[in-house]
C-alpha cells in the first residue's frame, strides 16, 4: 500500500521483541492506551466543551484545567486496570495511589497525566510524561517503591499531542524511541530512533526568560553568552515541557528551568517531569543537570526526592550548551 511501511513494528510488538517482558508490554499498551484516548479529548476539546477550569487545585496548588481532571482519569483507569502496576503517583492527586494487592503488579508509574496547563485551552502543544519503576522485591506496594533516584527507572517517556501524536521512550541502553499513532489504524507505529546531533545541532536556548531578574548569576550569564556569541543562540520556548524537549532532542539546543531566588527547587516536579526527560536526554546523548543545587551541581539522575511531589532545576540538552552553563558554575567559584 503506498506510504504504509508494512515493515514498521506497532507498539506491543517492539516492546516484547526488545524486552521479552510480557507484564512490561502490557504496562505500554495502557500507557498507549490512554495516550491514544487523551489524544482524542485534546483534538476534541473545543467541541466537547473541555476548555477551562474544573473549579479544583492539584496537589501543588495548581488550578485543575477539564482537560487535566479527565486526563488523569484515563491514566489511572488504564493503569490500575492493568494488573501489573501497584503504586501510581500523579500530579493532579495528592496522596499515591496504592492498588489492592489482588489486582497488583510489579511496576510504580509516576506520571503527569497532560502537562502544559499553560497551553491546554489556546490549541498549542501538550503531552503526558511518564516514569516507571520496579517495587522493591518482597515490597507490596508502597510509596518508597517511588520515591527512588532517577537511575532506578527502569522506563520513562512522553507524549506528545501535537499536529502528530508521538509517543517518546527508552528501557536504557542508550536509546530512546519515538513512535507515531497513525490514525488510519489507530496504532502507534515505530518511525525513528531520538538522537541528539551530534556536535550539539542547532544553537537553541529554551526557558522562560520572564524569570530571569531571580536567576542565580551564572544561570544570567549563560543566557548573556548565548545572545552575544558571534553567532548568537535562537531562542524558542513552548513553555509546555514536553514540546521543549521533543524539539531539543530532535534539534539539538539547551531547555532550563533553574532555581531561582522565588523557588529555590525549580518549578518543575522530579518524579514525573525531571527525571522521565533526563533519562531520555541521556539515553539520547545528552546531559541533563540540576545547576547548583543542594550545594553542588550534579545530574537530576542522582536527585533522591523527598517527596512525591518534590521538585527540581533543569538543566538539560546536549553536552556543548550544557558545559557552558558548568563553565559559568565554575567561572563563579
Ligand atoms: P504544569 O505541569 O502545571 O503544566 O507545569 C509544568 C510546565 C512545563 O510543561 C513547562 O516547562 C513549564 O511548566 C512552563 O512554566 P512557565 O509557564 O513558568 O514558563
Ligand atoms: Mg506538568
Amino acid at each position: 500500500m503506498s506510504g504504509v511501511d508494512v515493515n514498521a513494528p506497532t507498539l506491543g510488538s517492539f516492546v516484547m521483541r526488545n524486552t521479552k517482558d510480557p507484564e512490561l508490554v502490557i504496562l505500554m499498551n495502557a500507557i498507549a492506551l490512554s495516550c491514544k484516548q487523551i489524544a482524542t479529548a485534546v483534538k476534541r476539546a473545543g467541541i466537547a466543551k473541555l476548555y477551562g477550569l474544573a473549579g479544583e487545585q492539584n496537589s501543588t496548588g495548581d488550578d485543575q484545567k477539564m482537560l487535566d481532571v479527565m486526563s488523569n482519569e484515563i491514566m489511572i483507569n488504564a493503569l490500575r486496570n492493568s494488573g501489573v502496576c501497584s503504586v501510581l503517583v500523579s500530579e493532579e492527586d495528592e496522596d499515591p495511589i496504592i492498588v489492592p494487592e489482588a489486582d497488583n503488579g510489579k511496576y510504580c508509574v509516576a506520571f503527569d497525566p497532560l502537562d502544559g496547563s499553560s497551553n491546554i485551552d489556546c490549541n498549542v502543544s501538550v503531552g503526558t510524561i511518564f516514569g516507571v519503576y520496579e517495587k522493591e522485591p518482597g515490597s507490596k506496594g508502597t510509596t518508597a517503591d517511588i520515591l527512588r533516584a532517577g537511575d532506578d527507572m527502569i522506563c520513562a517517556g512522553y507524549c506528545v499531542y501535537s499536529s502528530a501524536v508521538e509517543l517518546v521512550f527508552s528501557f536504557k541502553g542508550g536509546a530512546a524511541y519515538c513512535f507515531c499513532l497513525d490514525p488510519n489504524i489507530g496504532e502507534f507505529v515505530s518511525t525513528r530512533l531520538m538522537k541528539l546531533p551530534d556536535g550539539g545541532g542547532k544553537t537553541i536556548y529554551s526557558c522562560n526568560e520572564g524569570n530571569s531578574k531571580h536567576w542565580d548569576q551564572p544561570i544570567k550569564d549563560t543566557i548573556e553568552y548565548f545572545k552575544t556569541t558571534p553567532k548568537p543562540y535562537t531562542a524558542r520556548y513552548v513553555g509546555s515541557m514536553v514540546a521543549d524537549v521533543h524539539r531539543t532532542l530532535l534539534y539539538g539546543g539547551i531547555f532550563i528551568y533553574p532555581a531561582d531566588k522565588k523557588s529555590p527547587k525549580g518549578k518543575l516536579r522530579i518524579l514525573y517531569e525531571g527525571f522521565p526527560m533526563a533519562m531520555l536526554i541521556e539515553q539520547s546523548g545528552g546531559i541533563a543537570s540540576t545547576g547548583l543545587f543542594k550545594g553542588k551541581v550534579g545530574r537530576v539522575m542522582d536527585v533522591i526526592p523527598e517527596d512525591i511531589h518534590d521538585r527540581c532545576p533543569i538543566i538539560m540538552g546536549g553536552a556543548r550548551d550544557v558545559k557552558i552553563v558548568y563553565d559559568m558554575y565554575k567561572k563563579a567559584g
